[in-house]
């Protein structure tokens, strides 16, 4: 059960439309594919997406950083010492990423030599999510079509809209669209990526106060630390730390700052072995928690899926698992399907994937 090895590879796949929202915009998944090689033959496999924008991390400095840092200080340790992989991880400050998908590959990897599946041995609550879809920046009539066929399609009726724009009355008018078109049939909530101000956001979440929206998520900045107290001090719903809470303490520090009423825990940033505790910090908090998206591709998506499957209070409310959509490909043998508005969780061995060899020789831009 010792690792060997552990490889990172570049793939670019294009995306079929871009994601807008206010922190930034995706038109391709530059990810790195994670292999955590064994010598018991097995292999793990995760992929890290690169998001500067939210968290510093390039498709580049993701390669550096395992190649250089990661690898090295795992290489020979067991799948069972994953605290001492995260250990030595944690010496290096920041690339949430990188160390994620170092630690969900060596999941992986372990629950394929054990035979068993990761989100069971997490914890096996249950073996389905509900999927939310997020809508990103359009015209409030695209994005209305873009809800109708999520709902016509594959059955989802949770929705989450992007906001932050200026005049704020671009996105209040799609989530007022939303709500006429779709009447009580559908969940809404908001997220704002902090593109607008404390103030600007009361005012936006007052003028939306007849739309029955189930959270308000990141609006503005955490770090307009009263800002941010005062307004969600006067709000009626929970207010989601997203970004601002990569990490138990980030958690412990907004929550108890009542800067935050819910978390988002999210498989690309903090893995397995994070995200657990982040999940019984929240337990122990007495917080509802999203399963949230990093605009992951299929393999993260399963990744999101094992670990909010794994738990009651991660599986309570729809899992963002859909944004995997917009990508004109990807790289699994078998490809995610979300039916009746649901995502299933494999019951293969490890996160239960597999990755198609020539859709890999395909998109890896390594080569
Ligand atoms: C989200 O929930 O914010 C957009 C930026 C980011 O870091 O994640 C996505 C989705
Ligand atoms: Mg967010």
């Amino acid at each position: 059960m010792k690792i060997t090895a552990v490889e990172a590879i570049p793939f670019a796949i294009p995306y079929v439309k871009p994601l807008r929202f206010a922190s930034g915009e995706v038109h391709a998944a530059t990810h790195v594919l994670v292999r955590v090689h064994t010598d018991a033959g097995a292999v793990g496999v995760a992929e890290a997406p690169p998001r500067p924008f939210t968290y510093g991390e390039t498709q580049d400095g993701i390669i550096a950083v395992i190649e250089g840092i990661f690898a090295p200080a795992v290489v020979g340790l067991t799948l069972l010492e994953r605290e001492v992989v995260a250990a030595r991880m944690a010496r290096t400050v920041g690339n949430p990423a990188a160390k994620s998908a170092v630690d969900m590959a060596i999941w992986d990897a372990l629950g394929k030599v054990l035979g068993l599946p990761v989100g069971d041995m997490l914890g096996g609550y249950t073996d389905r999510l509900r999927v939310s879809h997020m809508l990103g920046f359009a015209e409030p009539a695209a994005m209305v079509a873009e809800a109708e066929k999520m709902v016509d399609t594959y059955g989802i009726r949770t929705f989450k809209v992007k906001v932050g724009r200026h005049p704020a009355s671009l996105d209040t008018a799609v989530v007022r669209a939303l709500r006429e078109r779709f009447g009580g049939d559908v969940e809404l909530y908001v997220d704002g990526n902090r593109g607008w101000t404390a103030a600007e956001s009361a005012r936006a979440m007052r003028e939306m106060a007849d739309l029955d929206l189930l959270f308000a998520e990141e609006l503005c900045d955490a770090a307009d630390v009263l800002g941010r107290r005062w307004l969600v001090e006067q709000l009626a719903v929970p207010f989601i730390a997203d970004e601002s809470v990569p990490t138990p303490a980030d958690v412990t520090r907004e929550v108890l700052g009542r800067s935050a009423t819910a978390i988002s825990i999210k498989t690309a940033r903090s893995g397995f072995t994070t995200s657990r505790r982040t999940h019984h910090l929240a337990e122990g908090l007495g917080v509802p928690v999203v399963m949230g998206n990093q605009i992951d591709g299929q393999i993260g998506t399963a990744c999101t899926l094992a670990f909010g499957s794994a738990f009651e209070l991660t599986s309570r409310y729809a899992g963002e698992l859909s944004n995997f959509l917009d990508m004109s490909d990807d790289l699994l043998t078998e490809p995610l399907q979300i039916r009746d508005g649901h995502l299933h969780r494999s019951t293969a061995p490890g996160i239960g994937f597999e990755v198609d060899p020539e859709k890999l020789e395909k998109y890896r831009t390594d080569n």
